[in-house]
C-alpha cells in the first residue's frame, strides 16, 4: 500500500539538499539476531524513488554499487545504468566512501590491521573507490574506520594504530592531489561497534588527529548524530566545534536512544530537542553542506515503510527548520536573549575591542575592582528560556 504524502511547506524539495546513502534505504533489516526481512532494492530504483520523494542525491560505498567480486564488464554495465538513472532524474552524488568493514579480510582492521597485506589492500580498494566517486562527481570522500579498533590491547599499541591510519590518509591525500581530484576528506568517528573499542572514537579525537596529517587543509569531519550520542555527548556541540574550526565537511543525521548500540534511527524520531538545536546550529550558520541521512527503517517495515522512513526523515528536518524560524521570531525568547547579548557586550575594563593582550590591558585588568556581590546575584532566566523553547517545540507557542 503506497502512502500518499500531502504537498505542504514541509515537503522535501531538491534545493533542500537532502541526501541518502544507498545503504540506508537499501538496508535489508539484518541484525545480529535476525536475517534480512526485505528484498534488495537495486541502486537505480533507489535513485528514482528518492527523486520522486524530493531528495537531492545519493551517496555510496564502492560495494553498494559495484559488488566486491564484480568483473570489469559488470562494473561498466552497472556504472552505465546508474549514470542513466542519475541523468533521468537529475539526482547527484555529492559523497562517496569505501567499504572497509564488511568483507572478512578486514576483520582485524583495514588501514590499522597488524597484517601489512590487508593495509595495502585497503589502500588499493580506497583508490579504486575514489576513482569511482570521481566518475559520478563526488566532492566529499568519507572515511569511517569501522574496524579500526581491537578487542584486546595485547594485539597492538594504540600509537601504532594511529601511525598506520595517518600513513594511509597521507598516502591517499597525495593520491587525490596527484590525480587532481578536488576531494574534501571527511573523517567519521564512532566510539565502539563493531569492534570492542575503536580508535579515534569521537569527533574531538578526529579533530586533534587531523592536525597531525601532512595536508590537514584537505581533511575535515563527518560527525554522525548516533555516534556522538553513543559516547553520551551532545551532538550539536561536536558539530559546533567542527563548524568553528572550518572542518564540518559533511554530516550524518539520524536518531539514537541513549546508551544503546548504533541504532541509526530515523532523524528526529528520538531526542527532538537535540535535533532542533542541531538544525538551528546548521541553519543559523547557513551551512551549505548536504543534509545527509545515515539511518534506516525499522526492521518491522516492508518496502513502503522504507520510503515512508525516507520521506519523514526529510519532512522532520523541514518541520524543525520552521521551528527555528519561529524561535528567531519569538519576541519573549528573543527578549531573554537580548538580555544575554547586553551582558555579553558590557565594557568591563577599558582595554579596547576584543580580549587582545597588551601590557596596558593586563595592568588595567589587574587593577580593576569587581563588584563580586553583583556577579553572584546575577540571574540568567534560563528556566523561562528553556520552557519557552520547549513549549515552542510542543506546539503551544
Ligand atoms: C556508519 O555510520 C558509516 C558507514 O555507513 C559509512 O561508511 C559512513 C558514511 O556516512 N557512515
Ligand atoms: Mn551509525
Ligand atoms: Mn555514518
Amino acid at each position: 500500500m503506497t502512502t500518499k504524502h500531502p504537498q505542504d511547506t514541509y515537503s522535501p524539495r531538491p534545493d533542500d539538499h537532502f541526501t541518502f546513502g544507498l545503504w540506508t534505504v537499501g538496508n535489508r533489516g539484518r541484525d545480529p539476531f535476525g536475517d534480512a526481512v526485505r528484498a534488495a532494492i537495486p541502486p537505480t530504483t533507489i535513485v528514482r524513488r528518492l527523486a520522486e520523494l524530493g531528495a537531492y542525491g545519493v551517496n555510496f560505498h564502492d560495494n553498494d554499487l559495484i559488488p566486491f567480486d564484480a568483473t570489469t564488464a559488470d562494473r561498466e554495465r552497472i556504472v552505465k545504468d546508474f549514470k542513466k538513472a542519475l541523468a533521468d532524474t537529475g539526482m547527484k552524488v555529492p559523497m562517496a566512501t569505501t567499504n572497509l568493514f564488511y568483507d572478512a579480510c578486514f576483520k582485524e582492521g583495514a588501514y590499522t590491521s597488524n597484517d601489512a597485506r590487508v593495509r595495502a589492500f585497503a589502500l588499493q580498494k580506497t583508490m579504486h573507490a575514489m576513482d569511482l566517486g570521481i566518475e559520478f562527481g563526488a566532492k566529499t570522500y568519507v572515511f569511517w574506520g569501522g574496524r579500526e579498533g581491537l578487542e584486546t590491547n595485547a594485539c597492538k599499541a594504540p600509537q601504532d594504530a594511529i601511525k598506520r591510519f595517518r600513513e594511509a590518509l597521507n598516502f591517499l591525500c597525495e593520491y587525490a592531489r596527484d590525480n587532481k581530484y578536488d576531494y574534501q576528506f571527511a573523517l567519521e568517528a564512532k566510539p565502539n561497534e563493531p569492534r570492542g573499542d575503536l580508535f579515534l572514537p569521537t569527533s574531538g579525537h578526529m579533530l586533534a588527529f587531523i592536525y597531525t596529517l601532512d595536508h590537514p587543509e584537505m581533511v575535515g569531519l563527518n560527525p554522525e548524530t548516533a555516534h556522538e550520542q553513543m559516547s553520551g555527548l551532545d551532538f550539536s556541540h561536536a558539530v559546533g566545534q567542527a563548524l568553528e574550526a572550518g572542518k564540518l565537511f559533511h554530516i550524518d543525521l539520524n536518531g539514537q536512544k541513549p546508551s544503546r548500540y548504533d541504532q541509526d534511527l530515523r532523524f528526529g524520531s528520538e531526542d527532538q530537542k537535540g535535533a532542533f538545536f542541531l538544525v538551528k546550529l546548521l541553519e543559523d550558520a547557513r551551512w551549505p553542506g548536504m543534509r545527509h541521512f545515515d539511518s534506516h527503517a525499522y526492521r518491522t517495515e516492508d518496502e513502503q515503510g522504507v520510503w515512508d522512513f525516507a520521506h519523514y526523515s526529510m519532512r522532520t528536518y523541514n518541520i524543525l527548520k520552521e521551528k527555528v524560524a519561529r524561535f528567531t521570531a519569538d519576541k519573549e525568547i528573543q527578549a531573554i536573549l537580548d538580555e544575554q547579548r547586553a551582558l555579553d557586550r558590557q565594557t568591563v575594563v577599558d582595554i579596547g575591542a576584543g580580549l587582545r593582550y597588551s601590557p596596558r590591558a593586563a595592568t588595567q585588568l589587574k587593577q580593576h575592582v569587581f563588584d563580586i556581590a553583583a556577579l553572584r546575584a546575577q540571574g540568567f532566566r534560563y528556566e523561562r528560556l528553556d520552557q519557552l523553547t520547549t513549549e515552542l517545540l510542543l506546539g503551544t507557542r
